[in-house]
């Protein structure tokens, strides 16, 4: 057992109100380590509190107990735990609330398998960042063992759904002979998987006008680089009208990954007040995803990453940005094509 993992165990002991806390861009990875570390602390006895600075995304609300995740930090905590982030810029939301001094102060942990890791959160008692697991969710997991933390059917469920997100259902290179042990593991335990994917896919149907909405965006898709990159953009007016029935995203980047050609795929969301949001997802054999989005002082992981700039750009001058770091990341890459 290391010592990052004894002094984690120190921590929670000691305390009894523990704060679970997620970045401002919350997913799979993240809620289900939150919900799965929350079960995992009920049962050792312990009063868990969930915290994230924005609403969970309305994909992920297949998830029973997203709703018990809270905007702001509880009046009162012993301890905080950080999962699946790292960095200072991602938790901005948080440096806001009220409670933020008294967080600074507290015992906290911080449990990520970010690689990259530009402004720690230096008031961090205990950092655990392994990069050699695929997820928070596979850490957390490696965690319980160690440390003999009791794992149920429930907690191992929320856990599996975590390295499920960031493995994309195992099918990339972040799963390695360690994960699917794991989560061997976790069935022997309970998680049912089955289960899991079918109430995934009820939660994840969309009403008529969605179908139709896709269209849209499947028309405005605009094939760049020839055909390496696609790109398509979702201004304020339909993020309010259809975002709270289906998040554009999700919506539409699979069936741009599926194009022929097409290594890169980008959604970008354009705001009235000049902030611009990207979702990046890169192809099979094409790890470009977070360099990319490091062009534009974002990051992420290979083949998913994302970017949020808060002055205003223009559409062409967006685009010509885009056209470079994607050509730059392509040629690092040793032009290889597969
Ligand atoms: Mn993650």
């Amino acid at each position: 057992m290391t010592t990052q993992a004894q002094e984690l165990q120190q921590i929670i002991e000691s305390a009894q109100d523990i704060v679970i806390i997620q970045a401002d861009n919350p997913d799979a990875d993240s809620l289900g380590s939150a919900l799965g570390l929350e079960q995992i602390l009920g049962n050792m006895g312990k009063e868990p509190y969930m915290y994230c600075g924005i609403d969970i995304p309305s994909y992920l609300r297949y998830l029973a107990g997203w709703d018990r995740v809270a905007r702001t930090l509880p009046k009162k905590f012993d301890a905080a735990i950080f999962v699946d982030v790292s960095t200072m810029s991602l938790i901005d939301k948080i440096t806001r609330d009220p409670q933020y001094p008294v967080l600074t102060r507290r015992p906290v942990a911080v449990l990520d398998h970010h690689a990259v890791v530009a402004e720690a959160i230096e008031f961090a008692s205990v950092s655990i960042n392994a990069t050699d697991v695929s997820s928070a969710g596979e850490l957390i997991g490696q965690l319980a063992q160690q440390l003999g933390w009791p794992l149920d059917a429930v907690s191992t469920e929320y856990l599996m759904t975590a390295i499920l997100g960031d493995t994309q259902g195992l099918t990339n290179d972040l799963a390695r002979p360690s994960t699917y042990r794991l989560l061997a593991d976790f069935v022997d335990i309970g998680a049912d998987r089955p289960k899991l994917e079918e109430k995934r896919r009820q939660h994840n149907k969309y009403p008529p006008e969605i179908f139709k909405y896709k269209a849209d965006l499947i028309d405005r898709t605009e094939l760049l680089l020839d055909g390496a990159l696609a790109v398509v953009a979702v201004p304020q007016t339909e993020i309010e009208t259809y975002s709270p029935l289906y998040n554009p995203a999700p919506l539409i980047q699979q069936d741009m990954m599926l194009i022929d050609g097409v290594r890169v795929s980008v959604v970008l969301k354009r705001y009235d007040d000049g902030k611009t949001t990207a979702a990046i997802r890169s192809a099979y054999g094409f790890p470009i995803a977070a360099p990319i989005a490091v062009a534009f002082g974002g990051g992420g992981h290979a083949y998913a990453s994302g970017f949020k700039l808060t002055d205003r750009i223009d559409s062409d001058e967006l685009r010509a940005k885009l056209l470079r770091a994607t050509e730059d990341a392509l040629s690092a890459l040793g032009g290889s094509e597969s």
